[in-house]
């Protein structure tokens, strides 16, 4: 392999920003027992905190996604200025309209307009929030669905699903995005309203440019190709963010990179290919996972550097020598370029990449040096649950 133009992939390195959820921080559990760890943020605040600690020690998690009501407060100016105080910015908004007894048959696509302009209400108060946060982002996953054939009409509730988009989308300030997260299933068993990225990427085309799709990479089928999607959604200039996490049979939430490292490399590297982690190209990229039973700092800077490991690698490969095969025909010489690049070992790289910003190379091990566990642990009790069961 050639020598590669390594100020290049340290500059992009130093360069990239991984936006890690406040609902990582929390408590959470499958539907069979949420573990109460101890030490958990007990205050959106708080959560401020422990994400504070994952940006001082990877030095590229500098936003915090919001999750509302879960991180609802009195004054959102005071808690992004909280946020600053600790070298961070609060980021994506991600909206709630799914935990309310009202929504049990949809919340925008619910058969009764009633409920409908109940959620689209809570939409348009996230917007108020973003407003106040100065966040770029709404995001939007809807557990809209039905379990049984003939419960509802699959058309009339996209009719519903886009009518509320539009009031949503007319209600963005300028520089305010709309992304639209598409799940397979769950937890509706037979439709889901936005089941694919086909169906946000329609919604989204209709809407405008500042509607665009976020490919969460634990909701799909197994099997799908995910970087295809992605490929493609890049091309047509509508791939607005990605929800990084692992997953081996449904939405497990683990953590990024985890299960698949091979599937995140071939991710990223349709991201660089894509010239999608240039700034111009505005793409978030986000964790959104939950950890059950694993300390959840150490995880989440865990992910985050699962993240800038295939993001590496993508940054590798040798794209002339790659262009080279491929016009030629030569499928073993193409593919073996690109597991070259897979095959590298980055870690050194990265930690060079941290010293030479002034931080540790080994972001875990300064974490646990750092004592904040044990601080935590003794000074805070009752932590507080993500979200899901609360
Ligand atoms: C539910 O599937 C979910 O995991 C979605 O991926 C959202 O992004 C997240 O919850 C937060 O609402
Ligand atoms: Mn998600
Ligand atoms: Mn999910």
């Amino acid at each position: 392999m050639p020598d590669p133009d390594l100020s290049a992939v340290k500059a992009a390195l130093t360069a990239q920003r991984i936006e890690t959820p406040s609902w990582g921080y929390g408590n959470s559990g499958t539907r069979f027992k949420v573990f109460a760890q101890p030490g958990v943020p007990r205050t959106p605040e708080e959560k401020l905190d422990d994400a504070a600690r994952v940006h001082e020690h990877t030095g590229v998690a500098p936003t915090v996604a919001l999750h509302i009501p879960w991180d609802r407060v009195e004054d959102y100016g005071a808690l992004a200025a909280y946020a600053q105080e600790r070298g961070l910015r609060l980021g994506t908004v991600n909206a709630n309209v799914f935990q309310d007894d009202d929504y049990k048959l949809g919340s925008v696509t619910h058969p009764d307009a009633s409920v409908r302009r109940k959620a689209l209400s809570h939409l348009l108060e996230c917007v108020d929030i973003m407003d106040a946060t100065g966040s770029r982002d709404l995001k939007l996953w809807f557990a809209d669905g039905t379990n049984y054939p003939g419960q509802d009409d699959i058309r009339a509730r996209q009719d519903r699903l886009a009518e509320v988009l539009s009031e949503v989308y007319a209600r963005l300030g300028d520089g305010q995005r709309m992304l639209l997260e598409y799940k397979l299933f769950e937890p509706s068993f037979y439709t889901t309203d936005v089941p694919d990225w086909g169906t946000a990427y329609a919604h989204c085309l209709r809407l405008g440019p500042k509607a665009q799709v976020v490919v969460d990479t634990g909701h799909h089928a197994p099997g799908t190709n995910i970087e295809f999607i992605v490929a493609l959604l890049l091309r047509e200039g509508k791939l607005g963010g990605f929800d990084f996490n692992s997953r081996f049979y449904a939405d497990d939430d683990l953590m990024a990179g985890a299960a698949d490292p091979f599937q995140l490399f071939r991710i990223m590297y349709e991201v660089v290919r894509g010239d999608g982690l240039s700034e111009a190209a505005g793409i978030a990229f986000m964790l959104d996972q939950c950890h059950n039973i694993e300390p959840k700092i150490p995880a989440i800077i865990r992910s985050v550097m699962n993240v800038q490991e295939a993001t590496a690698k993508a940054l590798l490969v040798d794209r002339e020598a790659l262009a080279e095969a491929q016009r030629s025909g030569d499928v073993l010489g193409a593919n073996a370029v690109l597991m070259d690049a897979y095959d590298t070992d980055v870690r050194p790289l990265l930690a060079q990449v941290r010293e030479e910003s002034g931080r540790d190379p080994d972001p875990v091990a300064a974490y646990r040096r750092s004592g904040w566990a044990e601080k935590i642990t003794e000074g805070r009790k009752g932590g507080q649950q993500a979200g899901w069961g609360a």
